[in-house]
């Protein structure tokens, strides 16, 4: 059976807030993040608005470089506990629209609308939503229809920002062969090195390449990129609360090579990460490792356990083992460690 699927994501959504909370703000760069220390921080950008972004400050960008391309900007520390208050109220607006929803992180959700009439319908809903998530929130949001998860978000990343794009199960060739490939989700900038030496650049070329060629070069990953290629994907909007990951880092002042305090640091991050786990009791499967070295220089490594579990010890052993895998294999000094674990909450 056709199905409709919207895909919603808030615009700049933690700059916009702060744009929004202060009048004094409006229309200026706004850039939330680490402390810039006047050039001199060391952690990154969480996001930035559309002002900021028109001086290529973007989210993960070194803070220091953001500094250094807009000194001018307005340098905001994350208010996570505020944010999350507001992703809940916009969230229970999608909710009300279909019962088949999914909420993705904090500022982005897919909601399954298939039950309406066409496609003419479900665009009238993703307008109400947006209106509403204007007039109660007054922030401007991102609406993406289209037959499947991966056409909604890909159409709304295509219209951003405060845009609604429909696409249609008939038009979704002509909507992504024009597309550079690494529009498709999966496809960052290493992945797509590999193609553009190969010539492919737009997702047009990406679709006449055989499965095979793709598994050659990427394993497993080639199988999903092929069939993203082709517009397809079957994944279901599944009714959970997919808190994306929970994940603590640190950037030391100094970059270090010192065990006690990068182990040190690391035991604090295991156990304000474990916190989280405990408090929401959630689960997890998935524990990655994150080691930027002097240079900025970006690591990570994961581990995917056999079976889900919500045990310190595990948690803790598993981690250690992978930072200590690291800190034998590259000599560098540290800049900076991180702890992430994928989790999900059923809430039904
Ligand atoms: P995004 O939806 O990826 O970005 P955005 O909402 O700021 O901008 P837009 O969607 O208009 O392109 O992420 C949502 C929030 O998550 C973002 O406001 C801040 C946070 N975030 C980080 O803290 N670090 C990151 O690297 C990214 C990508 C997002
Ligand atoms: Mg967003």
């Amino acid at each position: 059976m056709e199905r409709i699927i919207l895909h919603l994501d808030m615009d700049a959504f933690f700059a916009q807030i702060e744009e929004k909370r202060n009048p004094r703000f409006k229309g200026k760069p706004i850039v939330v993040g680490a402390d810039p220390k006047n050039g001199k921080g060391r952690g990154v950008v969480s996001t930035a608005n559309y002002e900021a972004r028109k001086y290529g400050i973007r989210s993960a960008l070194p803070i220091s470089e953001a500094w250094r391309r807009c000194p001018t900007a307005v340098f905001l520390p994350p208010d996570m506990e505020f944010y999350g208050k507001i992703s809940s109220r916009i969230m229970d607006i999608v909710k009300k629209y279909s019962p088949q929803w999914e909420v993705v992180g904090v500022d982005e959700a897919y909601s399954d609308l298939s039950s309406l009439k066409d496609w003419r319908e479900a665009e009238s809903a993703a307008v109400k939503i947006k209106k509403e998530i204007l007039e109660k929130e007054n922030l401007t949001s991102t609406a993406g229809i289209g037959p499947n998860k991966l056409i909604a978000k890909m159409a709304s990343q295509a219209a951003k920002p405060d845009g609604l794009l429909v696409v249609t199960l008939d038009q979704t060739d002509g909507f992504l062969e024009p597309l550079d490939i690494e529009n498709l989700p999966g496809v960052g900038p290493k992945t797509a090195g590999k193609l553009r030496a190969l010539g492919i650049n737009k997702i047009k070329e990406l679709k006449l390449l055989p499965m095979e060629s793709l598994r050659a070069l990427y394993g497993k990953t080639g199988e999903m990129i092929y069939q993203r290629a082709l517009g397809m994907d079957e994944s279901p909007v599944t009714s959970e609360e997919v808190v994306k990951s929970i994940g603590k880092e640190h950037t030391f002042d100094e970059d270090t090579r010192d065990p006690e305090i990068i182990f040190g640091t690391f035991e604090n991050l295991i156990k304000r990460v474990y916190g989280e786990i405990s408090e929401n009791n959630f689960h997890f499967r998935n524990i990655t490792v994150v080691c930027r070295f002097l240079g900025f220089e970006t690591h990570t490594k994961a581990k995917t356990l056999k079976e889900i579990s919500r045990e310190f010890k595990i948690l803790r052993s598993e981690a250690k083992k992978l930072l200590l895998r690291f800190l034998v294999e590259n000599p560098k000094p540290v800049r900076l460690i991180g702890l992430r674990v994928k989790i999900a909450r059923c809430i039904d």
